[in-house]
């Protein structure tokens, strides 16, 4: 198999970190791939017409698109039921949970391109200020509502842990910590995870 994209990518980063969690990390070969939001890069375009990162390109050479796809495939060819579990009640606990983070990232992502790449006099403040609300809402969410759920490793704190990872690259005046001492604690363990530490985001 092979994970294109670049691990600065919070969604290419939590599926490297399920990759090692369910124990595929030497099977999945990571090829570095960058994107730009208003460029076609034609190697991911003949994988994915949308185009994003992360893609998997499974042995059968079939593309597999977006990230929660990746993940659950990636459960899937390892036989592990512990990331996104069978049972119902907690399936779909989980399951939101993955995507409570993987919003959080869509919005630091989105922000982040407004700042880098959209060009000064096309930048929208409220839209902005949006994006920065919504990260601190579900930062808040996380720290009131599911400290119980984050104490397992699932597609649902694979996410949330790799987003706040994320925020503290890209937003490090960000201050996520005030006032979330359950969260602050809780991912000071995650990062120290060998699946964090495997894909540490190379220094550019
Ligand atoms: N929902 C997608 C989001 C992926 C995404 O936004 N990827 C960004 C990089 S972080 C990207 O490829 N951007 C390039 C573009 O927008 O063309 C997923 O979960 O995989």
């Amino acid at each position: 198999m092979k994970l294109y994209g670049d691990l600065l990518s919070p969604f290419v980063r939590m599926s490297m970190v399920t990759a090692h969690e369910v124990g595929l990390g030497s099977r999945v070969e990571h090829i570095v791939e960058n994107t730009n939001p208003a460029k076609v890069n034609e190697r991911l375009a003949a994988l994915s017409p949308i185009g994003k990162i992360p893609i998997l390109e499974t042995d059968h050479g079939h593309g597999v698109y977006d990230s929660r796809v990746i993940m659950e495939y990636l459960c899937h060819v390892a036989g592990n039921s512990e990331l996104i579990p069978h049972d119902g009640v907690k399936r779909f606990r989980v399951l939101t949970l993955q995507a409570l983070g993987q919003g959080m990232a869509d919005a630091a992502v989105a922000y982040r391109y407004e700042i880098a790449a959209r060009p000064k006099g096309l930048q929208w403040e409220d839209w902005m200020g949006r994006a920065l609300a919504r990260i601190h809402a579900a930062q808040d969410d996380v720290e009131n509502n599911w400290m119980d759920s984050l104490s397992e490793i699932t597609v649902g704190s694979i996410a949330v842990g790799v987003t706040l990872a994320y925020i503290d690259f890209r937003m490090p005046d960000f201050g996520w910590r005030n006032g979330r001492p359950k969260l602050a604690a809780w991912h000071e363990g995650f990062c120290k995870r060998d699946s964090m530490i495997k894909t540490v985001i190379p220094p550019r």
